[in-house]
């Protein structure tokens, strides 16, 4: 994240950090990604994220990469689906959409607390120009190597149509995807923030309006995140989860 503040423990209680295992390794994961906490059992994340030749777990209700802290909550992937239609081209990703389904018993698998919360899934579209958050352990203005610390930052919802002005993605943009931050550069999702959330308030709760995807470096004039649209993917996510590993 740049132009980010580290998070308060559980004001981002559905920030997941997904990691794979280091070659020839048995205990050491590296974080890769975000996601996001959508059901007990089910992570949002994105579709570049996802490594089907690699184990992955989460790990959520934690602050720190480096550290062990107790409200921590880690578990393994059982099933990572990718976006059938997911497309990666020179200057665009499409469909950038994935669901990791984690190890449980009998539908339970992330235990609720103060620290560990599912996101809402949204209902309709939101109007340009509301203020959402974003969070993730990615590069920063520092580091290109991330963040140990969770950071999160505000950013606007911006107009589809200014978005594909030639100066800003042109052409590059799809229904599926829409474009947050500030036109302005400096605050911007990064690299290791892939898959993670961006939320927005919807009455008195949070929902998961986007997923880091993409975008022309960080926090560069004119060139603001890409985020997949979620509510374009609802009938896809309802019906990954509705029949689980189908
Ligand atoms: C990336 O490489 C990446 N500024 C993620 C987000 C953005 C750019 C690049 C948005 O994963």
């Amino acid at each position: 994240i740049f132009g980010g503040l580290k998070v308060p423990p559980g004001a981002i209680p559905w920030q997941v950090s997904l990691q794979i295992r280091h070659k020839g390794s048995t205990q050491a994961y590296r974080h890769i990604c975000g996601g996001t906490l959508i059901d007990s059992c089910w992570v949002l994340t994105a579709a570049h994220c996802i490594d089907k030749k690699k184990d992955m777990q989460v790990v959520m209700g934690g602050l720190s990469l480096d550290l062990d802290e107790p409200t921590m909550q880690t578990l393994q992937v059982e099933e990572a689906i990718a976006h059938e239609n997911y497309r990666e081209t020179a200057v665009s990703v499409h469909n950038d959409i994935g669901l990791l389904r984690l190890e449980g018993n009998d539908g339970v698998c992330a235990n609720e607390s103060q620290f560990v919360k599912r996101a809402c899934l949204p209902d309709v579209q939101l109007p340009d120009g509301i203020e959402c958050t974003i969070s993730g352990w990615g590069a920063t203005e520092q580091s290109d190597f991330g963040s140990s610390h969770l950071l999160e930052a505000n950013v606007l919802l911006i107009n589809q149509e200014k978005c594909s002005e030639p100066k800003v993605y042109g052409g590059a943009l799809d229904g599926g995807m829409f474009c947050a931050g500030h036109l302005q550069g400096g605050v911007d999702s990064c690299q290791g923030d892939s898959g993670g959330p961006l939320t927005c308030e919807r009455d008195t709760s949070r929902v998961i309006y986007g997923v880091v995807s993409w975008g022309d470096q960080c926090g560069k004039k004119n060139k603001p995140g890409v985020y997949t649209r979620v509510t374009h993917y609802l009938n896809w996510i309802k019906s990954k989860i509705r029949a689980p590993s189908s």
